[in-house]
């Protein structure tokens, strides 16, 4: 596979429709490790009686949310409580193309793993991820502020089966915060396979279907966002976290190693740039422009 960030015709298709469908993004071997991953931590938090173990502390069960509806549970700060997902973080098959929609100055804000199990209503009714604050400040076209990455564990081939539901182009348009699912006029069910990723603006109105079928629906959703953007799960990742993964990894959970003051996020982060575009795609034109920008920014921090 030839390394890209995006190709224009993703553009295009991400401009007009408001996200992209990356197929087989997980081989079946990580899709099955990761889904028995969260299995046996689904078993161990639905399990009784309740203990501290599903995740490395008691407190830990804040992270765990049931609405008690029978619809679904998710879990957040999925990335702390499943070794298996910390290779999403950068992901080969999506990392690219996350730095191309957002440019590489890029953190992981949040993960929730979602377990949708059969039911008859939809599951989610529409909505945005924007939240009012956001919403005002969003800007219409340029570098992405922030993102969300979806990965299928299970198929979802037929509609119907508490698909990931969107109404395409609703990302340009100032679609309501909320809205009832019934209301929304031709919501498309994406189909997808376990181990595909739909990647979509937090602007694009979207819901759950109804799962008709007889199987939970499960998924890991990742929130990126550029790294000025406030955190979701964490304030800062904790050690045993961060122990285990890469230094990009680390990085995209807001280790900045020596660099640690809340500020220099504002600031020119001098290794950013090699750290995040890496080997793969540090040789990529847009990566290479980026480059030689932020060495002539760096240069002036230094020297003027
Ligand atoms: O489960 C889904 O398909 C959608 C979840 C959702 O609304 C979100 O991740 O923002
Ligand atoms: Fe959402």
């Amino acid at each position: 596979m030839t390394a890209t960030l995006l190709t224009s015709d993703e553009q295009l298709h991400w401009n007009e429709f408001g996200y992209l469908h990356i197929r087989n993004a997980l081989g079946p071997d990580e899709v099955s490790a990761i889904l028995a991953a969260i299995t046996d931590l689904h078993q161990r938090v639905t399990g009784q009686p309740r203990s501290p173990q599903p995740c490395d502390d008691a407190a830990a069960w804040d992270d765990v949310f049931d609405a008690g509806n029978e619809r679904d549970l998710s879990i957040a700060n999925a990335i702390a409580h499943v070794e298996a997902l910390g290779p999403l973080l950068d992901h080969y098959a999506v990392f690219g193309r996350i730095l191309g929609l957002m440019g590489p100055y890029v953190q992981v804000l949040g993960s929730e793993i979602f377990i949708r199990y059969p039911h008859q209503q939809p599951l989610v009714d529409f909505h945005t991820d924007l939240g009012p604050s956001l919403r005002l400040a969003a800007p219409s076209h340029g570098k992405q502020i922030q993102l969300k990455v979806q990965f299928f564990l299970t198929d979802l081939t037929e509609p119907d089966s508490g698909n990931f539901t969107i109404a395409p182009g609703s990302h340009t348009r100032g679609f309501p915060g909320k809205i009832a699912y019934a209301d929304v006029e031709d919501p498309v069910q994406i189909l997808a396979r376990a181990g595909d990723a739909v990647i979509f603006p937090l602007s694009l109105g979207h819901g759950v279907a109804p799962n008709r079928s007889a199987t939970s629906r499960v998924s890991v959703v990742l929130r990126y966002g550029q790294i000025f953007c406030r955190t979701v799960d964490y304030r800062t990742a904790s050690p045993g976290l961060l122990d285990r993964l890469t230094q990009r990894q680390c990085r995209l959970l807001g280790d900045f190693g020596v660099r640690s003051r809340p500020g220099d996020v504002y600031g020119a982060v001098p290794d950013q740039l090699d750290l995040i575009y890496g080997s793969e795609w540090a040789g990529i034109e847009e990566a290479q422009r980026d480059i030689r920008k932020a060495r002539i920014d760096q240069l002036a921090y230094e020297t003027l």
